[in-house]
Order: C-alpha cells, then sequence, then structure tokens
C-alpha cells in the first residue's frame, strides 16, 4: 500500500463493510492456523494517517459477493465513484470518474492484460473469477505512477491468493474450501474449488470455477413487443435477449520460498463457450485465455526487490448466438413462421452465420524495488516492457460476406517499454509527500489489410478503404510522460486531507487508430461501448493527456462510537481526448450512424461522498450501522459542447446493516437520477430515475458460510444508464433495422428483475 503502512483506510473499509453486509466482527476470527488468509479489518483501531486515494476490498468484503455475481468487476460496487458500463455476463467495464476500458490501468495477478476483441468482450477483470480474487484495490483519486502506465483513469489492482507455506514444525499443510451458488433469475448456477497443499518450502494450489446462465428476466411489466424466437423455441416476452453465458477457469499455483526468496508461478485457463452481448451485434461464441505468470519477490536488507515476467494468449471467436440468428419479426420471414424450426439452412427468416476470430498475445516484463532511503524517505523505481500482437480476421461467410477473408487489424502490434520513479516522505507526523516521474515509449504498428472482395460491392467501399489504408504509413511511436505529486495532512486521528495533481497518458489502441472500413456494416461491428453504432479509426491519433486536480478529505471518530465521512471532489482535463465525430456527410438523430475517432478535448469533474456510523447498539439485537454513498460526475467535450458519452448520473446508496452474533443482514436501497446529460454524437439514449431495494443476509458457524439475498426486491423495470443500446434479438448486421418493425430494439438496455440467490462456502 502506499503513502501508509495500514492496508486499509477504516473509515472507507468500514462504510464499504457494512455495506457489502461484511461481517467486520468477525473477519478477525476467520484468520487461519498458518498465515493469515485475509486482511483484518479491526474496528475501533485508529490509524494515525489515512490512505484516501486508494480504497482495499478483502477477502472478508469479497466473499459475501460470489453468491450474488459472477462478474468481477461488480465486486467494485460500492467503491466510491465507481458504475459499470453493461456487457456480457461476466464481462462488465468498470468506471472510475466517468473513465472506463483502456483509460483505467488494470492488473491481474501483475499481469496488464489487454481485451482482444473488436468489442472488448474479453477485458482484463473477465479473466479471473470473482471466487478466485483475494483482494481488489482500487486508485480512484490521484494515482501513483508506480501503479499507472498508458491509462489516464485511476487502477485497479486485482490478486488472487498470496501462496501459504507450513509453519515451522507443524508438518504439511493441507486447506481448501468449496463453494456453490444459485441465482434465481436466468437459472444462474455456479460452484468453485480450491485446495492448497503445502510444507514449510514449497505450495502448491489448484483453483477451479465455474458459473453458467440463462438469459435474465427484466423487472415489473417489461415485455418485448416481438418475440423474436431463438433456435428451437420462443424467446420468452419477458426475458432479455443475449444475457446468458457460461464461463470455466482453471488455476494452478505453485510457490517457493527460501530465506528471503519468493517465487511464484501461476499457470491460468480461461474457457467461455458462450457468453451474448445485449449491447452488441455479435456474441461471443468461444473464448480461451491461457496465462504462464512467473513472478520473483526477494526481501533484501537494502529494500524489496520484485520481478515478474508473464504470457497472456487469447483465442477468440464471435458470431450471432441464438437469439440472434432470426429476423426482428413478421416481416421480414415471421418468427411465427419459423418458431421451432432450426435455422438452417439460411432462409428469409434466418440471418447468416458472421464468423469473427481474434487473437491476441501478451508477453510483459517488469522489474521493480522498493528502498527505503532513510525512516523519513521512501523510494520506489521500476521498469516495464509489455510486448501485445493482434490479429482480428473475418472469415466468408455468404451473403455480401465472401469470397475472401475481411482483415480488420493484421499483425498488429503495440510494445510499451516504460521507467518510473517515486519519491514518498513523512516530511513530519502530520505531513506526508509523494512525487512520482513515469517515463513511456509506446510502439505501435499493423500489417496491410484487405477486404472480403477487391470491389467496393453495393456501396461496401472496401477496396477503396483498404487501399487507402495500406498506401499510409502505419507505424506510429509515442512519448508518454506521467507526472504526480500527493501531499497528506493528517493534524490529528480525527482529520486527514488529501491534495494531489497528476499528469497521465494514455495512447490509442489498436482499434482506435487501425480500423480502417466505413462500410457500415463492418463499421458496426468495432464498437467498445455497445451504443449500436460503428466505428472507424484514424492511425494519427494522438495520444490522451489527462490532468488531474484530486481532493479529499476524511473526518472519523476517535471515541467510542465509530462513524466516517470521506469528500473527495474531483476536476480532469483531458487534452486530445478521443471522442466521436461523424464520419459521412451527416449522422442523421434516432438512429445509428458510422462515426470516427478523433482528438478532442474533455472535461470531468464530480464529487464521491461516502460516510457511515453505527447507529445503535442494542441488547438482543446487535449492533445497526447505516452507510451510506453518493456519486456526482458530469463529462463534457470542451470542443463540440457535446456531453461524454456514458457518465453515470447522480446515484446513491444508502445501507442499514444489524450484526448480531453470527448473523448479518442488511436492507439497502440504491437511488439512481434519470440520464438526460447523453451525447449528441452518438444518438445516447436517455434513461428514466429508479430506485431498487435488495436484502443481504449471511450466517457463519465454524467452517460453514451461508449468503442469501434478493436483489432488485420490488421487481423494478428499469433502464441501465450504462448499459448502452439493446441489440440483443433479431440479425443485427443492418446498422438500422427496418423500421417499426421491433421497438424495443435499439432502446436501452433492460436492467435485471428480481432475483433470489443463496450460496454456500465450506472451508477445510
Ligand atoms: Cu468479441
Amino acid at each position: 500500500m502506499l503513502l501508509t503502512k495500514k492496508p486499509v483506510t477504516l473509515a472507507v473499509s468500514l462504510a464499504l463493510s457494512t455495506i457489502c453486509n461484511n461481517a467486520v466482527a468477525q473477519s478477525a476470527s476467520m484468520t487461519t492456523s498458518s498465515e493469515p488468509l485475509m486482511t483484518v479489518v479491526v474496528v475501533g483501531s485508529e490509524p494515525a494517517d489515512v490512505d484516501l486515494n486508494s480504497v482495499t476490498l478483502d477477502a472478508a468484503t469479497l466473499l459475501p459477493m460470489r453468491a450474488a455475481t459472477s462478474d468481477t468487476a461488480t465486486l467494485l460496487r460500492d467503491v466510491p465513484g465507481i458504475s459499470f458500463y453493461g456487457a456480457g455476463g461476466v464481462s462488465s467495464l468498470p468506471v472510475i470518474r466517468g473513465l472506463a476500458d483502456d483509460r483505467l490501468r488494470t492488473k491481474v495477478d501483475g499481469m496488464d492484460l489487454i481485451a482482444a476483441c473488436p468489442n472488448h468482450m474479453n477485458p482484463a477483470l473477465s479473466t479471473i473469477d470473482p471466487t478466485r480474487v483475494d483482494t481488489v484495490t482500487v486508485y480512484a483519486g490521484v494515482t501513483p505512477v508506480s501503479v499507472g502506465g498508458d491509462s489516464i483513469g485511476g487502477t485497479l489492482i486485482v490478486e488472487s491468493a498470496t501462496p501459504q507455506f507450513a509453519k515451522p514444525g507443524k508438518g504439511l499443510l493441507t486447506q481448501g474450501e468449496a463453494g456453490a451458488f444459485y441465482r434465481s433469475n436466468g437459472n444462474a448456477v455456479g460452484a468453485n474449488a480450491s485446495m492448497t497443499v503445502a510444507n514449510e518450502k514449497l505450495s502448491l494450489s489448484y483453483t477451479g470455477s465455474i458459473a453458467k446462465s440463462d438469459n435474465y428476466k427484466a423487472g415489473g411489466d417489461f415485455k418485448t413487443s416481438t418475440a423474436t424466437g431463438r433456435v428451437g423455441h420462443t424467446l420468452p416476452l419477458d426475458e432479455v435477449g443475449s444475457t446468458a453465458y457460461e464461463s470455466i477457469n482453471q488455476a494452478l499455483d505453485l510457490a517457493l520460498r527460501n530465506d528471503i526468496h519468493l517465487f511464484d508461478l501461476k499457470l491460468g485457463y480461461q474457457h467461455i463457450p458462450h457468453e451474448n452481448f445485449p449491447n452488441q451485434r455479435m456474441d461471443m461464441t468461444d473464448n480461451t485465455s491461457s496465462q504462464v505468470n512467473l513472478g520473483y519477490t526477494g526481501e533484501y536488507e537494502w529494500g524489496v526487490l520484485k520481478a515478474r515476467a508473464y504470457y497472456e494468449k487469447t483465442d477468440h471467436e464471435m458470431d450471432f448466438g441464438d437469439d440472434k440468428r432470426f429476423w426482428y419479426g413478421t416481416a421480414s420471414g415471421g418468427n411465427t413462421a419459423v418458431d421451432g424450426v432450426p435455422c438452417s439452412p439460411i432462409g428469409p427468416a434466418c440471418a447468416a452465420g458472421m464468423p469473427m476470430d481474434t487473437e491476441g498475445k501478451t508477453t510483459g516484463l517488469s522489474l521493480n524495488a522498493e528502498l527505503p532511503l532513510s525512516r523519513r524517505d521512501f523510494l520506489r523505481v521500476g521498469a516495464e516492457y509489455q510486448a501485445y500482437r493482434l490479429d482480428d480476421w473475418w472469415t466468408p461467410s455468404g451473403a455480401m460476406m465472401w469470397p475472401g477473408t475481411f482483415w480488420n487489424i493484421n499483425d498488429g502490434k503495440r510494445d510499451r517499454y516504460a521507467l518510473f520513479g517515486e519519491w514518498e516522505a513523512q516530511i513530519s507526523p502530520q505531513w506526508m509527500s509523494l512525487l512520482g516521474i513515469r517515463y513511456e515509449t509506446v510502439d505501435m504498428d499493423t500489417g496491410n489489410v484487405t477486404g472480403y472482395a477487391a470491389t467496393n460491392m453495393m456501396g461496401s467501399n472496401q477496396l477503396t478503404d483498404s487501399t487507402n489504408f495500406n498506401a499510409q504509413d502505419h507505424s506510429k511511436t509515442d512519448h508518454n510522460l506521467d507526472l504526480t505529486a500527493l501531499a497528506r495532512y493528517s493534524p490529528d486521528a480525527t482529520q486527514t486531507y488529501e491534495l494531489g495533481v497528476a499528469q497521465k497518458t494514455r495512447s490509442p489502441n489498436l482499434y482506435e487508430r487501425y480500423t480502417w472500413s466505413t462500410w457500415s456494416m463492418a463499421a458496426v461491428m468495432n464498437n467498445f461501448v455497445g451504443d449500436g453504432n460503428g466505428y472507424v479509426g484514424d492511425i494519427n491519433l494522438k495520444p490522451e493527456v489527462a490532468r488531474t486536480l484530486s481532493l479529499a478529505a476524511d473526518w472519523h471518530a476517535a471515541g467510542e462510537k465509530p462513524w466516517g465521512v470521506r469528500v473527495a471532489p474531483y476536476y480532469t482535463f483531458v487534452k486530445d481526448y478521443i471522442d466521436a465525430a461523424c464520419n459521412g456527410a451527416s449522422c442523421p438523430d434516432g438512429q445509428f450512424n458510422v462515426l470516427k475517432y478523433v482528438n478532442q478535448s474533455a472535461l470531468l469533474y464530480g464529487v464521491d461522498v461516502s460516510g457511515h456510523v453505527l447507529a445503535a447498539r442494542t441488547h438482543g439485537y446487535g449492533d445497526f450501522t447505516a452507510s451510506g454513498l453518493l456519486n456526482y460526475v458530469r463529462g463534457e467535450n470542451r470542443d463540440t459542447g457535446d456531453n461524454l458519452y456514458n457518465i453515470m448520473p447522480l446515484n446513491a446508496k444508502l445501507a442499514l446493516t444489524q450484526q448480531l452474533g453470527r448473523w448479518s443482514n442488511t436492507l439497502e436501497g440504491q437511488f439512481v437520477a434519470a440520464k438526460t446529460d447523453v451525447s449528441d454524437v452518438r444518438n445516447e439514449i436517455e434513461t428514466a430515475g429508479y430506485s431498487l431495494f435488495n436484502l443481504r443476509s449471511s450466517y457463519q458457524w465454524k467452517q460453514v458460510r451461508v449468503d442469501v439475498g434478493i436483489d432488485n426486491l420490488f421487481d423494478k423495470d428499469y433502464a441501465l444508464p450504462l448499459g448502452g443500446a439493446y441489440l440483443g434479438q433479431g440479425t443485427t448486421m443492418s446498422i438500422n433495422p427496418p423500421a417499426g418493425i421491433f421497438p424495443q430494439w435499439g432502446t436501452a438496455v433492460p436492467g435485471m428483475g428480481r432475483s433470489i440467490y443463496a450460496g454456500v462456502n465450506y472451508q477445510i
């Protein structure tokens, strides 16, 4: 942890803990006889310094959420300043203070992983199952350069459990756990197991999990107006199409400890047989991620040395899932006529398949040292290298998509070389400072491309576009400089103030620079944000440079009755923010259009407020803690005056938690304002305000833990503010559907209706 030796902010973690229905008081009893499995949050301790620019969720906080979600990103749902772009069931994209996706740095067990898909269906957090996550640290404010790089927003650090070893003289350590869950909405089921065998020097662990779900149902009276069928049966009218998924994760961890040295080798393999996307024109029909991750930590007299080498390979396939194989409704062949009939041969009612393949390879090396220079000064220095290779090709499939293979990205290359230095000083008992500088070179290139055919048939412009693209020099080198300065003042045990300024830089990704086809059918397949539009890249895009001012103040109790309040305003100006502009002569309202990526300038500002208070301490009914969160963010394009896309409207959460011995019960309310500040250029859909209520309970008895809950207690029908456009049913290749056939097509994606869940976890 930076700036503090305490792993967790008391105030924030307590607020989170109570909202997350964490049995705070129990966490101390959940450590094992070997080395601690989880960080302990102790109620009533008074940290002299409070780390305001980061939040850490420990294993005890994360455990109750396993029953409620299979989507690792949503483990962050109670962290101030966080929201989510909706995507597939295990692939949501976290947003920190209005910035998401590649604008955030995400490290999974020290690996910088990159989504290898023109829709970013396989982002870094989707490569690890929630049941394997041991801690998550979120840097929402000014991010130290030692955990940043090639990003302009915050950083997410996700770690699986640290290796366990037997205690000296205690013989072999064997431990493990098994868990299972069921969620009523979508009939989601899952299970996980882990097993560790270790002596004092060697530790071997296996972790496996599976999670699967059918389509979920929306709340209330939501009905799709046309029951476009899926292969074999009609899609029920209250189902949200293309929301089913299945994910299987396995990992083998080997660790070797000798004196001051620790080596850890993690081998991971993920298989997603299918994951459908309600806001994309394609579904993931197969995805594998293979990972080899070797780490070294040495604790020397002069400091700590860490080294890491990793390799990750993604093989990704897309096509139309079952819900996207039929036409929208009766006008184009008819659902009624084909219901129950397999979509073969391809006829007037059925869409041809459109296979799309992506292969991504990431190789990374990092070396860094943490050096205590004196009792006052602490230095971190490091070097990082990351090489990324990407191929994205679409094989012929009939209709207009033939006779050859369409090369969307051919032999894409994106290499990063980084160096950083960071100096932390405890100037006085009250004052701390952090100064950092980071330099990165980003080298990008790609080969020549071809369309399906070397013609411009039916206005596709494939030949013209590819000829223009191939005539240009594709290689680009960016020199990026990040700077951070942070000061923290803690005048006494009840208050802390933090001020941070930073410059952060992100180079465009391969899709932003190198997608080349203006053909609407191809452009709509290049879309990270699920807004229904098509996107075209620009080789000459410049890196985004963000300058941020971030403040935070924390007041908390020093006495018997715990309470805490944290207020954190921020202001970020982004030079050369990569936004979108109309690609053609005009982009009419009320329909999807082809857009191109352009550098413009953007402004984001807002405030996160969080707090908690021990409301009552009763005899017989336990302790009652109230906690709350409020997030406000505003995003503006300063060149056009337009609003930025997918900015979460004002939202708040209030929770009341009862802690009674081994029982913990939480009633939570979530309140979201209407989204009316929408992006004009993208024809972003407005969404109505809504309130959701959730109930959660947990009970821990010896090694058994049970979590039950009801999400969306009143079965509210609501639209996801950041869920994008609903493209989950019917054929999706045409940029705009025939008018009037399927009114739900292109509206906002409905949120999940009531879901009752239960999970059990047994520790061996
Ligand atoms: Cu994909």
